[in-house]
Parts: structure tokens; sequence; C-alpha cells
């Protein structure tokens, strides 16, 4: 369905196994070169939400190619694989021309425990209007999807259940969004997380080294 222009949610759209592959792929990853870990904010602050970024590495408010918030060390790539499973969702969504040119540099990968939450944002630290590609994997959430102008109301609450597809693109790339509520125990043990919340996101940084 599409709630918004250029808002494209394909519940399910992640095979068990392709959502098996990627918490593996994750776990890897959470263990480093740089580990998984609560973003601390310039204010003090820590997020309730655990990160670890691939390709570039995403700190408030800018890209590095070191993680000098956290241990210093250079982040891993992106694979291939995971960019061409955004160019199939890309493709899934919008079409296959639009896909063809879609090339993302980053990945964000969020876990979320039961008490986890993100506030109203808007991501606008890329230095590109390209899509982005979210892929939810384990418990149940509610994601809030608001608009480009503040972030409070209108917004539209929606799940996003494991397995689920969605890609922000044209007005959509803009608006503000964040997770009110994960449903502790909704997910399928069978994909490998037997508790919380996987966000995988595929983004465009457009920055060159
Ligand atoms: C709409 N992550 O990492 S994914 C984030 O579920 C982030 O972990 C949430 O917001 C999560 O920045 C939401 C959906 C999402 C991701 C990026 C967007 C929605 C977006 C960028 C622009 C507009
Ligand atoms: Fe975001």
């Amino acid at each position: 369905s599409s709630p918004a222009p250029g808002a494209v949610h394909l519940p399910g759209w992640l095979s068990l196994d392709e959502q098996r592959r990627l918490v593996s792929a994750c776990r890897r990853w959470a263990a480093g070169p740089v580990p998984l870990r609560h973003t601390r904010l310039p204010r003090g602050g820590v997020m309730s939400v655990r990160t670890v970024c691939l390709g570039w590495h995403w700190q408030p408010y800018r890209y590095t190619r070191t993680a000098d918030d956290v241990n210093g060390r250079r982040v891993a790539e992106l694979p291939e694989w995971l960019a061409e499973m955004g160019r199939r969702a890309l493709a899934a969504a919008y079409g296959e021309s639009a896909a063809r040119e879609y090339d993302p540099d980053t990945a964000l990968v969020n876990f979320y425990d039961a008490g986890a939450r993100m506030g109203m944002h808007q991501d606008k630290d890329e230095r590109s209007d390209a899509p982005v590609v979210s892929l939810s994997i384990g418990d149940t959430c509610v994601f809030r999807f608001g608009n480009t102008e503040s972030r409070g109301r209108p917004y539209t609450d929606i799940e996003l259940a494991s397995g689920d597809l969605f890609v922000f693109g044209g007005p959509s790339r803009f608006a503000y969004h964040g997770v009110t509520k994960v449903f502790p125990g909704t997910g399928d043990a069978a994909t490998g997380m037997a508790s919380g919340r996987l966000n995988l996101t595929l983004r465009v940084t457009g920055l060159t080294d």
C-alpha cells in the first residue's frame, strides 16, 4: 500500500529464508569492528535503540568512515548482496527502471528491545534525496509516519511486522518519522530473532572519500 506519495509498504516482502540470512549477518556485524551500541547524543543522552553501521558510520549528525565516537575503527563494508537486495526492494516498490540506478552505500542496522523507541526525526544527514529502503524483522512495532513540516500531527501510525519492506522516496523522503512502541513476543523465532526487533535501512549518503 502507499500511505503517502513516494512511500510504499509491502508487508511480508522478505521470505523466511531471507530474514534468517539477514539476522545471522546482523549478528556478525554486531560483533564489530564497530560493535552494536547505544548511540551517544551530542547533549549527553543515549538512544534506547542499539545500532551498527555498514559502509558509512552514522553519528549525530554526520557520516564518517571511522567510528570516532565508539572505538575509532573503520566500519565494515556494505556487502554487494545487500546493495542488490536494496535494488530488488526498489524494483518491487517503484519498478525496474527506478531500481537500476539505485546504488546504496550505507546500511544502518537498528536493534530494538521491548522498551526501545525512536523519537520523531527527519533523516537529513545524507547529501542525496535517493529513497531509503527499510526492512523489518522480529517483533512488530508501531511506526509513526508524519509530515515534512513538524514532529506533530498529522501523522499515521502503521504496524511494521517481520518481513515488511517500506520504501521512502520522493516527497516522503524528508518526512518526520519514529517508532513509538514494540510489541514483545510478536516475532517468529524461526527468523533467528528470539526477541526484539531488527530494522535495516539502506541509504545513499552522496558522500565520497
Ligand atoms: C522515512 N529507523 O534509522 S525505519 C532510522 O524502524 C529510522 O528503525 C526506524 O528511522 C526503525 O533513521 C524507521 C523507516 C524509515 C527509515 C528512514 C526514513 C522511514 C523513513 C527516511 C525518511 C523517511
Ligand atoms: Fe529515520
